[in-house]
Formats: C-alpha cells, sequence, structure tokens
C-alpha cells in the first residue's frame, strides 16, 4: 500500500513537472541557470589562454605566439613496429590534442620522407609563416655521424635553413650517433636557440605525455606552479637523464676491451679519438639563457586534487632528502592516482610511462 502511495505520489510530481515545466518555458525563456565555469579567454587565439600568458608564460596575451614543430624519423633500417615513429606520432597528437597547436603547424617528416629537401622546405614553411613572437620546436631521431644525419641532412646546412626562422625560440633537440657534434654547429643563430643532444622524447614527456616525468620536473627541478618550462626541463635533463662522465668512461672502456663483432658498432673501439667524439657528454645549450621564458604548451595531465596531493608528497620528499629520481617515484604518483580514484589506464601509465 505504501508502495503504491509513494508510486503515485512520484507520476503526480512527475506530471506537475512537465506541465510547470512547459508553461514556465514559454512564459519565462530566461530562468536564471546554474553559473557555468568562466571560460579561459584566448583573445589573440594562439592556443594559450589570457590567464596562462599573463601569469605563468609571461608572453603578450594580445600578441599570438604560434607554435609550430617539425618531426624527423629517419632509421629506415628499423621496421615500422620497433621504431619510435609511432613515438613521434603519438607526440604530434599530444601537442594538438593537449597543447593546442592546431594540426597545421605541426609537419611530421617520416622515414623515407625525412630528407634533406623535405626538411628543407618544412623549414622554409615555417620560416614563411613565423614571426619573433613564435615558438618553433625541430626534433629529430634518425643516424648519424660527426657532421651530419641520415636522410642527407648536414649540421652545417641546418643552421643555415633555421637562420630563415623568426622565432622568439628555436628548439632543437637531435636524438642520433654523435648527436652532440651538432652542438657547436647550430647552438648560435639569428634568433635564439636552445640546442640539445639527446633524450628528445623526454620533451614531450616533461610537458605532460608522461605522468612519472610531469610533477617531478615542475616540482623537484622548478617552482611547482602547475606548468612545465624548458628551464625546468634542462634541470631535469642534467640531473637525471645525461650520462654522467663516469658512466661515459666506463662505457669507453667497456668498448675498448669489446670482443664481440666490431662491424655493427657507429664507431672503431681501438680508435680512442673516435671514441671520446661519441662519447661525447649530452647538454643542452642555451646561450640566449632563454630557457626560464619558454613554456610550449599550457597543460597539466593531473586535476587539481589529484596535483595537489601529488605535490605535497613529492616536496615532502625533495624536504627530507629522500628524492632519488623520476623513477623511483613512480609508484607513489600512481598510489595518489588509485587513491583519488583515476582510471586503469591512467594509475597503469603513471608507473609504466606513456
Ligand atoms: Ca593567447
Ligand atoms: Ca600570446
Amino acid at each position: 500500500m505504501r508502495k503504491k502511495v509513494i508510486q503515485i505520489f512520484l507520476i503526480v510530481c512527475l506530471v506537475l513537472t512537465l506541465v510547470l515545466g512547459g508553461c514556465t518555458r514559454s512564459e519565462t525563456p530566461n530562468l536564471p541557470e546554474e553559473p557555468a565555469p568562466k571560460p579561459l579567454l584566448d583573445f589573440d587565439e594562439d592556443g594559450l589562454s589570457d590567464w596562462f600568458e599573463e601569469n605563468i608564460a609571461g608572453y603578450n596575451p594580445n600578441v599570438p605566439n604560434n607554435r609550430y614543430i617539425i618531426f624527423y624519423y629517419q632509421v629506415l633500417d628499423l621496421p615500422y613496429e620497433t621504431s619510435h615513429q609511432s613515438v613521434m606520432e603519438r607526440e604530434a597528437q599530444f601537442f594538438s590534442e593537449k597543447g593546442g597547436v592546431p594540426p597545421a603547424n605541426i609537419i611530421e617528416l617520416y622515414q623515407e620522407n625525412a630528407t634533406a629537401s623535405t626538411l628543407k622546405n618544412a623549414i622554409d614553411e615555417v620560416a614563411k609563416k613565423s614571426t619573433e613572437n613564435d615558438i618553433v620546436f625541430l626534433r629529430i631521431e634518425a643516424h648519424g655521424g660527426p657532421s651530419g644525419i641520415s636522410g642527407g641532412v648536414s649540421y652545417k646546412e641546418l643552421d643555415e635553413w633555421l637562420n630563415q626562422i623568426k622565432a622568439k625560440v628555436i628548439l632543437v633537440t637531435i636524438e642520433s650517433c654523435y648527436g652532440q657534434c651538432a652542438l657547436p654547429i647550430l647552438e648560435n643563430g639569428d634568433y635564439p636557440r636552445i640546442i640539445c643532444a639527446t633524450v628528445g622524447s623526454d620533451i614531450a614527456g616533461s610537458i605532460g605525455r608522461d605522468l612519472r616525468f610531469f610533477p617531478v620536473v615542475d616540482v623537484i627541478y622548478g617552482d611547482g606552479n602547475g606548468y612545465v618550462s624548458l628551464e625546468e626541463i634542462k634541470g631535469f635533463f642534467e640531473e637525471e637523464r645525461f650520462l654522467t662522465r663516469e658512466e661515459l668512461e666506463g662505457l669507453k672502456e667497456y668498448f675498448r676491451n669489446w670482443e664481440g663483432d666490431r662491424t655493427g658498432l657507429p664507431f672503431n673501439p681501438d680508435n680512442p679519438e673516435q671514441l671520446d667524439l661519441y662519447y661525447l657528454p649530452s647538454e643542452v645549450k642555451d646561450l640566449s639563457n632563454i630557457a626560464p621564458e619558454i613554456y610550449l604548451v599550457e597543460y597539466n595531465p593531473f586535476t587539481q586534487k589529484e596535483y595537489s596531493e601529488i605535490k605535497k608528497s613529492l616536496l615532502e620528499l625533495r624536504e627530507k632528502g629522500l628524492y632519488q629520481s623520476v623513477f623511483e617515484t613512480a609508484s607513489l604518483i600512481s598510489e595518489i592516482l588509485e587513491k583519488e580514484g583515476a582510471s586503469e589506464e591512467r594509475i597503469w601509465q603513471a608507473k609504466t610511462g606513456p
């Protein structure tokens, strides 16, 4: 009986709501609504909000700071499945989907399409559009020798091509054998340049593609403001991602005593000069000291609640001197995500990377 009364009551309520709702709608079309979350304005339509430009990046919110990215991948002897081409493809997707970079500003040159002439064309294309407010990122992964990379690109030529581009900064990362040899050739240009030899994929990782890297770069190596600058990435790379002198010497020693097949090696282990050239230390060159002023994207891969918990834990580790490395804190971050009810996929990514 009681159940039935409740049922009837509910039906009456429903009918009333429909009738009244219908009437109200026709009489007063502009009922006050729940306040919607205020959208972040992007006055100059460069994919970075006014708030972010004013408060975090220090860019002018009234002047577009367009971003142009060129991916160059040339390692023909690797089949697609084992190559890093798919990594770059996903990075390109990250920049457009999460970083607000229009797909038209991203040029992808892979394998047979990665040659001196396609790279030069891509640079020409960017040079036509870019201004001294824009940010240009060229990410290279290829086979390499002391003077250039596979696809027939010499560092000397690349240096000249890059000088056609007007930009706030031109960031170049080179992941290839002898990549460090590019540093003295490329480090200086008409517009500020940041050149980074090795660990190119960790740039996208650090700005939010890798849930393990992002908080460490921002909190341990930076100011913890919730976004990652190139200066913070530089600190992280130097401390954790580059091989130390000791490790390099160890590698040289290892190859001096190498007794296996020598034909596959990119150097002659009996020639100490070649070995020295090959095992140059990795480095980020920033002669203009502009890295602190450069933010590639406006993005944080965590919710506010997640991030405040992660930040608290990392700061505590840092203060107690217990922080060791980005891989040591991965489980900590995934535990916090689990507690905050994140999806299985994100928890897994925090453990193992993207
Ligand atoms: Ca803007
Ligand atoms: Ca702007």
